[in-house]
C-alpha cells in the first residue's frame, strides 16, 4: 500500500479568478504530489507504517521510527495539509457555516467576524512558511492556529478542520508578496458544508 495524491472536486480553473488555474496545477499536481512521492519514497521500508492512514502517523509522531520521523513529519505533513486543504475549499463556497459549528464558533470566538479576523490574522502575521488553522478538540472546543512548514494541529492532540495555505507558493503567483490579498481571497472559497461535516464528525 502507498500513499496517493487525492484528485480535487473541482477542476484547475474552477476557482479562478480568486486561486487562479497555474497556480493550482502547480500547487496540486507539483508541490502535493512530491509530498506524496517522498512520503511514500521515505517509507518503502516501513511497510508497518505505510498501512496506517497519515493522520495516524502525524497524530502518534512519536511512535513513528526515528530514522523516518522527520520526513513523516514534513512529507506526510505536506500530504494531510494539502488534502484538508483542497477538500474545504469549493467554486460556490464563502458565506458562513451552520448548525453546530456556528454555534461553537459564536461560543468560543463571540461570533463569525472575531473568528475571520483571529484566523486572518494568524495567517498575515505568521512568519515564513506555514500554515493557518481553525481545529476542535474532541469535545468541540474551537481554536485558530498558525503552524511553521508542515506541522499540524494532529500533532498536538487536535482535530484540523479547517487550513489556509500561506507558503509563497500557494499564492505568488497571482499575489507576489500580497499575502493579504490571497487570505481575504481564500474566505470566498470555503466550503463551510465541508467544514461543518468534518466539526460534526469529530465529535460523534
Ligand atoms: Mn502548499
Amino acid at each position: 500500500m502507498v500513499y496517493e495524491l487525492p484528485p480535487l472536486k473541482y477542476s484547475y480553473d474552477a476557482l479562478e479568478p480568486l486561486l487562479d488555474a497555474r497556480t493550482l496545477e502547480i500547487h496540486h499536481g507539483k508541490h502535493h504530489a512530491a509530498y506524496v512521492k517522498n512520503l511514500n519514497a521515505a517509507l518503502e521500508s516501513y511497510p508497518e507504517q505505510l498501512a496506517n492512514p497519515i493522520e495516524a502517523l502525524l497524530s502518534d509522531l512519536d511512535a513513528v521510527p526515528d530514522a523516518v520521523r522527520l520526513a513523516v513529519r514534513n512529507h506526510g505533513g505536506g500530504h494531510a495539509n494539502h488534502s484538508l486543504f483542497w477538500a474545504t475549499m469549493a467554486p460556490d463556497g464563502g458565506g458562513m457555516p451552520g448548525g453546530s459549528l456556528a454555534k461553537a464558533i459564536e461560543k468560543d470566538f463571540g461570533g463569525f467576524d472575531t473568528f475571520k479576523d483571529q484566523l486572518s490574522t494568524k495567517a498575515m502575521k505568521h512568519f515564513g512558511s506555514g500554515w493557518a488553522w481553525l481545529s476542535s478538540d474532541t469535545s468541540g472546543g474551537l481554536s485558530v492556529v498558525s503552524t511553521s512548514n508542515q506541522d499540524t494541529p494532529l500533532s498536538f492532540g487536535r482535530v484540523p478542520l479547517l487550513t489556509l495555505d500561506v507558503w509563497e507558493h500557494a499564492y505568488y503567483l497571482k499575489y507576489q508578496n500580497r499575502r493579504a490579498d490571497w487570505v481575504a481571497a481564500w474566505w470566498n472559497v470555503v466550503d463551510w458544508g465541508e467544514v461543518a461535516r468534518r466539526y460534526e464528525e469529530a465529535m460523534s
